[in-house]
């Protein structure tokens, strides 16, 4: 539960920029300009799986603002369905991830960005 609404946007923008901040930091694996250590990239989406859940209870009613479209609020299924779209893409990275494989890192790495780039293009000003 958040006090007042500043509290919630806050704490979904502080939530949001470290998932954000976690999930940049495979990105020199996936481009291969770092080597792949399985068991740290491992750890790594264990953590994200996490961060991934935390955002959403902030977007409550009543806590419009920051950089939220009213659409959050107004389409309120849709967004739930992108948050649970990147929630679940997060979960396939870490199989991948469990797999040892790079390429399937690769590709499921991709899918999670496209998780993010599709929420926020929809919900998200710029
Ligand atoms: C990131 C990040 C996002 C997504 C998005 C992918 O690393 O912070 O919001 O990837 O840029 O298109």
């Amino acid at each position: 539960a958040f006090a007042k609404p500043e509290d919630a946007i806050k704490y979904r923008q502080s939530a949001l920029s470290v998932l954000g901040t976690q999930f940049g930091r495979l990105a020199p694996v996936v481009r291969e300009q770092a080597p792949f250590d399985a068991a740290a990239v491992q750890k790594q989406t264990a953590l994200l799986t996490q961060l991934a859940a935390l955002p959403w209870e902030a977007f409550g009613p009543g806590t419009e603002g920051g950089k939220a479209r009213d659409d959050v609020w107004k389409e309120t299924p849709k967004f739930q369905q992108a948050a649970t779209n990147m929630q679940t893409a997060m979960a396939k990275l870490d199989d991948a991830a469990k797999s040892g494989d790079l390429a399937q890192v690769k590709a499921a790495y991709g899918a999670v960005g496209q998780s993010c780039k599709a929420c926020h293009d929809s919900f998200r000003n710029r």
